[in-house]
């Protein structure tokens, strides 16, 4: 009897001991190794605390520079709408005081390459450091994915506002990680392609690759040739209104894109792709005579006219003054599927662009078909669907961009019941796109040929935003993750339930997704 109850004051002692504790402790152990970042980043190691974003906080930046001081405002625009807080951005010198985000460039740590960072998180400070300009801006996504998902509201929202601390050292796999968009087959105005380039940044890529040409439209002023636009920018796919962008235009896009560190990619679609600019010029045909206007989406039926002089000017024109508007390192040429151009007329034209690319200080990229050509030694090859084409490019020292159509083709059904997008190259489930190698895809070529991937949404099916969200997500943050993260930190079950969780923060950004079942989604409609 005396014994039991000793006993019970010893567990009710206990039991009030612990309640104590539990009171008194702030919160329980944070993971930061367990945060839904996707890319997945190299090394994360977690210490267990918090840091709180307050109305206090502000955002420090070292060095005297206006691009560093734009990475802190980009930063504090993406956090003020829904904290309510002011974060004002500031330059400083000198380590600033306790409770503050600190954005530093600098040669020193652990930071590798041009778009490396690393996040060191106390309770008393957040510091990103990193080597060049576009490694903070790179960390500076990370900081946003590690927030709560309702940072991305556009109204405010209740708190707290709390990070995980720990260290994040991170950079890419690969120096090229791009996104495709047609926007011949139907247009987009420029607020549409800065919206798409905002989805682009949040998820770390660096290059957004426009097909400006194509049989149903020609969508970038050329002021020398003037019809292009007045005739074969004029309409698009089902015959509805096109359009264009004014050089201006481009140029908006353009640095739209570099103040987020992304580069544009120009295309202009040829020798085939090519009847809106058959169309604008009856000269540009073997015939004489412009062809009509075209609607449909059948491929490969048009071709300049490779034997006349006047097509070398016409190309000379196009590419001196889009390379003269383009600051980026490249300009994609097209050449796929010139099924209507003689192999020895397609060899000896992409030869003769090549060497127009290079004249005005650009490097030519095209599509896998280009390697039957002699290609120059800074051409790109991006390799669609024919390994052979793949190989002779590497073989004549070309380097690859991947986009295989039967994971990287993002215009791809998902499977038999999606209403949007083709399904030629197959359907494009979310595990499919994710699970694949850049490195092991085509025999005999590694990571030392490769140049990056790219995700490519054709536009045949695709009219509005609200469809190119549904095909774009989610898969391409899983291709945006395989160009990022190291292939053996990559594994399909513990991506899906990253992405499952990532589902509340796509809802937050408002971006309308696909719900494949194939992913334990952790979201607001699917709970
Ligand atoms: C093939 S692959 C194309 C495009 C189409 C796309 C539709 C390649 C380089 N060309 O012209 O839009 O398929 O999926």
């Amino acid at each position: 009897m005396r014994k039991k109850s000793i006993s019970m004051i010893k567990t009710l002692i206990l039991i009030a001991v612990t309640a104590i504790q539990v009171s008194c402790s702030k919160r329980a152990p944070s993971d930061l190794s367990m945060e839904v970042l996707i890319p997945r980043p190299v090394s994360v190691t977690a210490t267990g605390d918090y840091f709180d974003l307050k109305e206090s906080t502000a955002i420090f930046v070292q060095g005297e520079s206006d691009e560093l001081k734009n990475i802190g405002q980009f930063l504090a625009g993406q956090l003020r709408p829904a904290t309510g807080f002011g974060l004002e951005v500031a330059l400083t010198s000198e380590p600033p005081e306790a409770g503050n985000i600190v954005l530093i460039l600098s040669g020193e740590g652990n930071i590798k390459g041009k778009e490396g960072y690393e996040l060191t998180i106390s309770e008393d400070q957040l510091t990103l450091i990193a080597n060049k300009p576009a490694g903070l801006f790179r960390g500076v996504q990370t900081i946003r994915q590690l927030l709560p998902s309702t940072i991305e509201m556009k109204e405010k929202q209740e708190g707290p506002w709390e990070i995980p601390t720990g260290i994040i050292t991170d950079q890419p796999s690969y120096e090229y990680r791009g996104a495709m968009l047609d926007v011949a087959r139907h247009f987009f105005s420029v607020e549409e392609v800065k919206q798409y380039i905002d989805l682009l940044a949040f998820y770390k890529i660096n290059a957004l690759h426009l097909h400006l040409s194509d049989d149903q439209g020609w969508r970038i002023e050329i002021k020398s040739w003037p019809k292009l636009t007045e005739i074969g920018g004029s309409i698009e796919v089902g015959g509805t209104k096109g359009g264009f962008y004014s050089q201006d235009q481009y140029s908006e896009i353009v640095k739209y894109a570099q103040e987020r560190y992304i580069i544009i990619v120009p295309e202009i679609d040829m020798p085939g792709h090519t009847n809106a600019a058959l169309a604008s010029y009856a000269e540009l045909n073997c015939n004489g005579k412009a062809t009509e206007l075209y609607t449909g989406i059948e491929v490969g039926f048009s071709t300049l006219c490779v034997g006349k002089d006047i097509t070398y000017k016409f190309i000379d024109d196009v590419i001196r003054e889009l390379a003269a508007i383009s600051p980026g390192p490249y300009l994609h040429i097209g050449g796929d599927e010139s099924h209507v151009t003689k192999k020895d007329d397609y060899i000896f034209f992409i030869e003769k662009v090549q060497n127009i690319v290079q004249k005005y200080g650009k490097l030519a990229m095209g599509w896998d078909e280009i390697s039957l050509s002699r290609l120059m030694p800074n051409t790109t090859a991006q390799y669609w669907s024919n390994a052979e084409n793949a190989g002779r490019a590497v073989k004549q020292g070309a380097k690859l961009l991947m986009s295989p159509a039967r994971q990287a083709y993002i215009d791809m059904k998902y499977d038999s019941t999606t209403t949007l997008g083709q399904h030629w190259a197959a359907y494009v489930e979310v595990d499919s796109a994710y699970i694949w190698d850049p490195a092991t895809m085509v025999p005999g070529i590694g990571k030392e040929n490769i140049l990056g991937v790219e995700a490519a949404l054709w536009t045949e099916t695709i009219t509005n935003m609200e469809e190119v969200e549904y095909m774009v997500f989610p898969r391409l943050p899983g291709i945006a993750e395989i160009g990022w993260t190291p292939s053996e930190l990559r594994s399909w079950d513990e991506y899906k339930v990253r992405l499952g969780k990532h589902g509340e923060r796509m809802e937050a950004m408002g971006i309308n997704y696909y719900q494949s079942k194939l992913v334990p989604w952790r979201s607001a409609t699917t709970k």
